[in-house]
């Protein structure tokens, strides 16, 4: 049977299309992630084919500053996608037509705004439907001839990594009309990088594959070893050559002590987008790249199928990817200092810390213990940690152990049970560290 929309989110949904239709003007908030960037970029587009006209903002973060450039809004109607979750009792309490389109943890249910979100029914919005799939079916209320940006809600589900472990929920039903209709194509997975191969293999970092990613003479040579040669994609890869290329990748990996979790989450199937002629995941690194640049306006722009924007967008992941691949080549040549339970590193460039904790517990720490990473040259000390589900089942929790610590600190901090974050002053790092080691070791009942 054909996955299905709920009808209470179908009767939300045709009620925001009705409010929306009434107006000329809309004023679209969203964040500036992939997810949020995919999202806002689906409604551009849906508004611009019903003849609208619009102005779309992007935030970091929806806080009480950002709530006060809302509703100082002159707009009568807003659309606010990806975001808005924690705020439904104010937008209750505007004057204004809202339609909010999100995925983040029910706090409030609407009395009057037109508010569709996974949980509303039943739906694990942490995986099952993000905010590009809310979008999408929102614009596909508006005109069924928006089913085409299902490529681009794609983006947005990669993004979120609602993918991983299989597509379910309201993301299924977006595959289904995306397959039936033309737009999309479900392919298998394979831990060899989508598009062009040495980049992609140069650039990758989910997971850091050492001696080759950052290593421009370790892909080379790969390359050369697997019988492929230059300038090849993986799309172009006969079924061997594809077989032989992974085999080799999944030694390095098994090598560098990767978890059997890592490899598969690497091997999840994968999306291309026949418009775009792109895997979805290369939709997401561009979006990505675009928003955190701060030029989320080309990215919203490549999400509505401009070339120019999109190739633009694909030099910018580019440039940014070699940056963050370097740092990690820093990391890995520089190694991890090792406490008893915890391990960590300090790095001077902090814009990266929480990416480079992730990559490097996921990718070449000790899996046993949680990786933390701070830049020490600011004070306060912000901090990142990630731990695997491996320690999670051994008893670990990382938001527990990281509030704790922090405040032990002086500071503060909290997060997710496997990633948190905190902030302590410079001079208590080490008390920080210390006692983060102990918690730790308290929770995994070793002492
Ligand atoms: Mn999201």
């Amino acid at each position: 049977m054909e996955a299905q929309v709920p009808s209470k989110l179908f009767t939300t949904l045709s009620s925001a299309a009705d409010c929306v239709r009434g107006h000329d003007f809309i004023q679209v908030y969203s964040h500036y992630d992939a997810d949020g960037v995919a999202a806002a970029a689906i409604v551009a587009k849906a508004l611009i084919r019903a003849g609208k006209e619009f102005r779309v903002m992007l935030f970091t973060t929806l806080n009480d500053y950002n709530m006060g450039v809302i509703r100082d809004t002159k707009a009568e109607c807003i659309i606010v996608t990806d975001l808005g979750a924690s705020y439904i009792d104010q937008f209750d309490a505007m004057d204004t037509d809202v339609v909010v389109l999100d995925h983040h943890t029910i706090i409030f249910e609407a009395k009057r705004i037109h508010y569709a979100n996974p949980h509303l029914y039943g739906i694990d919005g942490m995986v099952a439907g993000c905010g590009s799939t809310m979008a999408l079916l929102f614009a596909v209320a508006l005109d069924e001839r928006n089913w085409d940006l299902v490529q681009v809600a794609f983006g947005g589900i990669v993004g979120d990594r609602q993918h991983i472990y299989g597509l379910s929920g309201l993301n299924v039903y977006l595959l289904e009309q995306g397959v039936k209709r033309g737009f999309i194509e479900e392919r298998t997975g394979s831990i060899i990088p989508a598009g062009m191969l040495e980049t992609g293999l140069y650039l990758m970092t989910d997971p850091f594959i050492c001696g080759i990613s950052g290593n421009k003479e370790g892909v080379a040579k790969l390359l050369e070893s697997s019988g492929i040669g230059h300038g090849r994609t993986y799309e172009s890869l006969s079924e061997e050559e594809s077989r032989k290329l992974s085999s080799l990748l999944v030694l390095e990996l098994v090598k560098q002590g990767v978890t059997q979790s890592t490899l598969e989450e690497a091997m999840c199937k994968r999306y291309h987008l026949k418009d775009f002629d792109v895997d979805a995941t290369v939709m997401s690194a561009v979006l990505n790249a675009c928003g955190r640049s701060g030029v989320g306006g080309m990215g919203i722009g490549a999400g509505m199928g401009d070339s120019k924007c999109f190739d633009q967008g694909m030099r910018l992941n580019e440039e940014s990817s070699d940056v963050l691949v370097q740092n990690v080549v820093a990391l890995v040549n520089r190694g991890l200092n090792q406490m008893k339970n915890i391990q960590w590193f300090d790095t001077a460039d902090s814009g990266f810390t929480g990416m480079l904790c992730g990559i490097a517990m996921q990718s070449f720490a000790d899996h046993r213990k949680p990786t933390i990473g701070f830049n020490s040259s600011n004070d306060p000390v912000n901090i990142s940690s990630r731990g695997m589900m491996n320690q999670i089942d051994a008893g670990v929790d990382l938001a527990v152990a990281m509030r704790e610590a922090c405040a032990a600190a002086g500071g503060s901090g909290g997060g997710h049970r496997i990633a948190a974050g905190g902030a302590v002053p410079a001079d208590k790092l080490q008390l920080f560290l210390d006692t983060l080691d102990r918690i730790i070791g308290e929770q995994l009942g070793t002492k």
